[in-house]
């Protein structure tokens, strides 16, 4: 079996996603690759881990060919708020990191998963039921490299017919591993927060609506899709994919028939709000149901219960 290699694998995702792969093919056959933050036990005594710079294509063929690579879920990115903070750093991770993975999946012959996000959208896309093909005119650096990953990697399907596949993923919310400075981070801390203080303060407004979903659909459907067959996908890379969409207030709501004293309160981040309130407020998934079986299983309330039992015990160790 050619081996299946995940980059960003001690990211949000990439660190559940390599684990459920594991445990799907055999430890042996999934190997991790991250930057430089440092993976955790599970991760590195479960299968073969290496850093290694996307930037550098070389380093990227290396691992290609040492481990005999057949398919790569192409995690490794910089999210929107810190990618606005430092937009040449998001173009050189996001574009010239993602032309080398594509290069080498060309090369080599690579199945290829690249997630976009909700933040390919933009003010003048349609906010309610944002189709799956519509106005893309998004205004942050994260959002004009994820447009533009979503067309190269569409580019390298229909002129290389590399297996390129890819969804628009809503925010992700996960007990495993802290989310890399995102816009959307505000509705992972609120679990932590409302366990350990009763107490959260949102850096985005009451009522900014956006699409979410919880880590274990997620991960379901990005392996679903890499699995599904071929010849009944009408779209390639980045099809819409919701599961949940609410508001900090609304989520804050959830919590408090959990832990009924949790108070949340705002001291709205300019950056982060502006770049929330260019975002859809729900996406049209329909493409995904219909052309690959797409169907979460987590709503708002099942979510909400299963995160604080599983941070309760995570938090206590
Ligand atoms: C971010 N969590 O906030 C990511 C994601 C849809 C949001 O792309 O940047």
């Amino acid at each position: 079996m050619k081996k299946i290699l995940v980059t960003g694998a001690v990211g949000q995702i990439g660190s559940e996603l390599t684990m459920y792969l594991r445990k799907k093919h055999g430890n042996e056959n999934v190997v991790a690759v991250g930057h430089r933050t440092k993976p955790s036990e599970k991760l590195l005594n479960s299968g073969a881990f290496e850093f290694l710079k996307i930037e550098d294509i070389n380093e990227v063929e290396n691992a290609i060919k040492k481990y005999n690579i057949g398919t790569i879920y192409h995690l490794a990115a910089i999210l929107s708020a810190i990618g606005e903070k430092n937009p040449q750093l998001a173009w050189d991770v996001n574009i010239n990191g993602l032309y080398n993975i594509l290069e080498v999946s060309r090369k080599y012959k690579c199945s290829l998963f690249v997630p976009s996000s909700i933040g390919a959208f933009g003010p003048s896309t349609p906010a309610d039921n944002t189709p799956q093909d519509t106005i893309q005119r998004p205004t942050s650096m994260y959002g004009v490299t994820k447009v533009a990953g979503e067309l190269l990697c569409d580019y390298y399907y229909t002129r290389f017919n590399v297996d390129t596949r890819g969804v628009r993923y809503p925010g992700l919310i996960s007990y495993e591993t802290l989310p890399g400075g995102g816009t959307t981070d505000y509705s992972v801390e609120i679990f932590y927060e409302a366990i350990k203080n009763k107490q959260y303060t949102c850096f985005l407004k009451h009522d900014t609506m956006l699409d979410m979903m919880y880590m274990p659909d997620a991960i379901k459907g990005c392996v679903d899709l890499m699995e599904a067959d071929p010849a009944k996908l009408k779209h390639r890379n980045a099809f819409n994919l919701t599961a949940v969409n609410f508001t900090p207030e609304q989520i804050a709501t959830e919590i408090k028939k959990h832990i009924p004293e949790f108070q949340i309160d705002y001291d709205v981040d300019p950056i982060r709000q502006a770049i929330a309130d260019s975002w859809p407020n729900h996406m049209d998934d329909s493409a995904a149901r219909e052309e690959w079986g797409w169907n979460p299983k987590y709503d708002l309330e099942l979510m909400t219960k299963d995160m604080l039992e599983k941070l309760e015990i995570k938090l206590k160790k």
